[in-house]
């Protein structure tokens, strides 16, 4: 014979359950889930819970219940310490995004966000190591004689250097500050970013703003372990077939989902500076309207790091006429602005990401779920196999409720 130990609901091992609370409180009408309050803060917060909706019996009822719960919690101390209380949670706390105001699990996703901000970017190339003359080609439109502004590159001036950490900054159109590579790094050379996450996530586009002209022929690559693998996510090129063996602009079916696609546009040469390049990743794939059900895209859309390869300048062609120097001084890759929009992969689990003890990124898992992405179940809550959240079905994990054990110190059993 064991004893009820409902107070334990709130231990990190004991996890039985907030789901048997909100049983309980479903029909006493009133606790939130939410509540994080120690016990006498519970109490003197009861009232406030109480004063809408319910008879007075009712209310009484639930008094008494909720009184012989605190007693039994004081009395029991099963495996917790200060933790006994924790399920009573605060009536003050923000409202819990993975719970309804029922205190029923829902669907909960993180916010979404420009996941490279402030990252740090490993570049092939920067220009300045050495400093040196680059030359920025303007023309008011296509056709008009151009002119070339030269400048020097240079490290260890502040004013005249283009880090990497100018990828990720904060981008005011007022005041661009863009990095920028070493001069003519032509095909078949290339220059590429890469961009760690930190954790999975689910990316929406990937997007980048040019100082310079655009690239001639470009790809973007994710990986999902974290820089182990790479796949092609999207190619870029005035000659699809000829540099990336693709077709041009192919149609995406539901057969290939997961296939990346070449495209000619986004490839001009003009505007000479701040053209764009967006890869929206679910754009044209034909489940896109049906996410919840389609692990495939969910797949495809989960990244731990960015890479983006440029691999051919365009150029006016004038790189081999008589003055090659100022032609090639005058061809690199520059850009103000890579972003990665997301969010923090949490399965439907989690409505926040946080960083751990280590400093690394975990989901904030609720639902009985847990691991970085809240991609399994917590222990004890195996009843039913782990499954992602969807927008009707928060999908839970549920687990058999725990049980003190008759004495202190005896195992924790379970009903
Ligand atoms: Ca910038």
């Amino acid at each position: 014979m064991v004893h009820s130990c409902l107070p334990d609901l709130g231990h990190k091992s004991a996890m039985a359950s907030k789901g048997d609370l909100r049983k309980q409180t479903k029909t006493g009408g009133a606790v939130t889930e939410k509540s994080r309050l120690p016990p006498f803060l519970f109490l003197l917060g009861r009232q406030r819970h109480f004063g809408h909706g319910g008879t007075d019996t009712m209310r009484k009822a639930a008094d008494v219940a909720l009184s012989a719960l605190l007693i039994l919690a004081l009395s029991c101390r099963c495996a917790l310490g200060g933790y006994g209380m924790s399920l009573f949670a605060a009536q003050t706390s923000p409202p819990d995004p993975c719970y309804d105001e029922h205190g029923n699990p829902r669907r909960c996703i993180p916010d979404f966000v420009n996941s490279a901000f402030g990252k740090e970017v490993k570049v092939s190339s920067t220009c300045g190591k050495t400093p040196g003359r680059y030359c920025v080609v303007t023309s008011a439109e296509k056709g008009d004689e151009r002119t070339r502004n030269c400048h020097s590159c240079d490290a260890s001036d502040p004013k005249k250097y283009h880090p990497p950490a100018y990828l990720t900054d904060l981008n005011n159109p007022h005041n661009l500050t863009c990095w920028q590579s070493e001069n003519f790094i032509q095909f078949p050379l290339n220059v590429s970013l890469t961009l760690s996450l930190g954790k999975k996530f689910e990316v929406t586009y990937v997007s980048l703003q040019f100082c310079s002209p655009r690239p001639e022929s470009m790809a973007i690559f994710k990986s999902m372990d974290y820089g182990k693998t790479w796949v092609p996510f999207q190619f870029y090129s005035t000659q699809c077939r000829k540099m990336y063996n693709k077709p041009n602009r192919a149609v995406i079916t539901k057969q290939n989902e997961q296939e990346a696609v070449c495209t000619d546009s986004h490839t001009d040469m003009y505007p000479l500076t701040g053209g764009l390049i967006a890869f929206s990743t679910l754009d044209g794939r034909p489940s896109a309207h049906d996410f919840d059900n389609s692990p495939v895209l969910q797949d495809w859309v989960t990244a731990t790091d960015i890479k983006v390869i440029f691999s051919r300048l365009h150029t006016f062609g004038d790189e081999n006429e008589d003055d090659s120097e100022l032609a090639r001084d005058s061809y690199f890759y520059a850009v103000s602005d890579l972003q990665v929009g997301g969010r923090c992969k949490c399965n439907g689990h989690a409505s926040r990401c946080v960083k751990d003890r280590d400093g690394s990124l975990v989901c904030e898992c609720k639902h009985n779920t847990a691991g970085p992405e809240c991609d399994r179940c917590k222990p004890f809550h195996y009843d039913r196999p782990w499954q992602r959240a969807t927008a009707r079905e928060a999908n839970e994990c549920v687990g058999k409720s725990i049980h003190c054990p008759p004495r202190p110190g005896a195992a924790v059993s379970l009903s």
